[in-house]
């Protein structure tokens, strides 16, 4: 029993969510196949001046490591993953962001896109990451390069991502699209679009 005047201590895992001690791959679509030799990413929209990278001009970055735990919004949690990879904080110090810039419309193969709120996207744990427990990405869990969004549910964590595109206003991303929520909270159970 708790008393009264402590505050009960966050668990560690969210609501609604299983523990796996595995790596669930999990994607729509099909594992791209990458040539870094064409490889871009691009920082667009509301941009003072767009900004291509290459992939070598990203590993020169200063690389940071981020212990955290996965939420799936299928329902498994995965404890203790270590990414490593740009902070994305430090890579948005590379463009001038125009003040009505609020939100950010992730972009990665085939299409695929999910949106977040700038300030999500600011987040000290927030990376592009290309290493995982110590080795480069499996090219199904995102290599070259996967966003990864700790606080959020996974399905933000855009594996094989390609660019960002700034923006005044939220746009859904994919599984925005189809009925998943805005924004996402595993801590909320930000599930699923509220009308739908
Ligand atoms: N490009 C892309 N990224 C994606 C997805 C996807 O379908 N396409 N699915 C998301 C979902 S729902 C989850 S749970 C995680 C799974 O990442 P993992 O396969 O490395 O565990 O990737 C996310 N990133
Ligand atoms: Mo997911």
């Amino acid at each position: 029993m708790r008393s009264s005047e402590q505050q009960p201590a966050r668990p560690r895992v969210p609501p609604g969510q299983v523990v796996t001690s595995k790596w669930p791959v999990l994607h729509y679509g099909l594992v791209p196949t990458v040539d870094l030799a064409r490889w871009q990413f691009r920082l667009f929209g509301l941009v003072e001046e767009p900004r291509t990278l290459t992939y070598s001009e990203i590993r020169a970055l200063p690389a940071v490591t981020v212990t955290c735990d996965v939420h799936c919004v299928t329902g498994w949690s995965r404890l203790d993953l270590v990414f490593e990879g740009v902070r994305v904080r430090d890579l948005l110090a590379l463009v001038r962001l125009k003040p009505e810039a609020r939100f950010v419309l992730v972009h990665a193969e085939y299409g695929f896109t999910t949106n977040l709120a700038l300030d999500d996207l600011l987040q000290e744990n927030v990376l592009l990451a290309y290493r995982a427990n110590g080795q480069e990405l499996t090219p199904e869990h995102g290599w070259p390069l996967r966003l990864v969004v700790p606080h959020l549910y996974f399905w933000k964590s855009a594996k094989w991502v390609r660019g960002f595109e700034f923006l005044a206003e939220n746009r859904p991303g994919f599984w925005e699209r189809h009925g998943y929520h805005l924004r996402g909270d595993p801590w909320r159970e930000e599930r699923y679009a509220e009308d739908f």
